[in-house]
């Protein structure tokens, strides 16, 4: 079996509501919306990679508390796996990938426009809160 690329993404907790993200690029992600993250660089834990990520795209330093069960697909070769993060300093601003940013309180789960994949990987966090 081949090897397959790890996106981890986070779901970002302050006083209850969860961040969530607008993609700017690429064209055809571009508007629809994702809990940020991205891709393992080589040598990299899942947890390290987030930290990293979430501090190049959002300028926040954080904290990966547990792994959401589950594992979503997306393109071929590619998987998506999700941890639940606390914000520990810094307010998000959308500094690369992204052209805006919401905090969504536990009602408004489905305000947004998310990703295909990142539905399914939402709804887990929603339950494993
Ligand atoms: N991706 C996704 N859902 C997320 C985060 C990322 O579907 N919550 C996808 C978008 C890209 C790939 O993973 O195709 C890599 O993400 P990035 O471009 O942010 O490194």
């Amino acid at each position: 079996m081949t090897d397959r690329v790890v996106v981890v993404a986070g779901a970002v907790y302050d006083e209850g509501r969860l961040l969530a993200a607008r993609r700017s690029a690429p064209a055809d992600l571009a508007g629809r919306w994702e809990l940020p993250g991205g891709k393992l660089e080589p040598g990299e834990s899942p947890e390290q990679a987030l930290v990293r990520e979430l501090r190049e795209e959002l300028g926040i330093e954080t904290e990966p508390v547990d792994r959401v069960p589950g594992e979503w697909p997306l393109r071929a070769g590619y998987v998506l796996q999700v941890w639940t993060v606390r914000l520990l300093s810094g307010e998000p601003r959308p500094l690369q990938d992204h052209d805006a940013l919401r905090w969504l309180a536990p009602g408004e789960l489905d305000a947004v426009d998310w990703l295909d994949q990142d539905v399914p990987a939402v709804a887990a966090c929603a339950r494993h809160r």
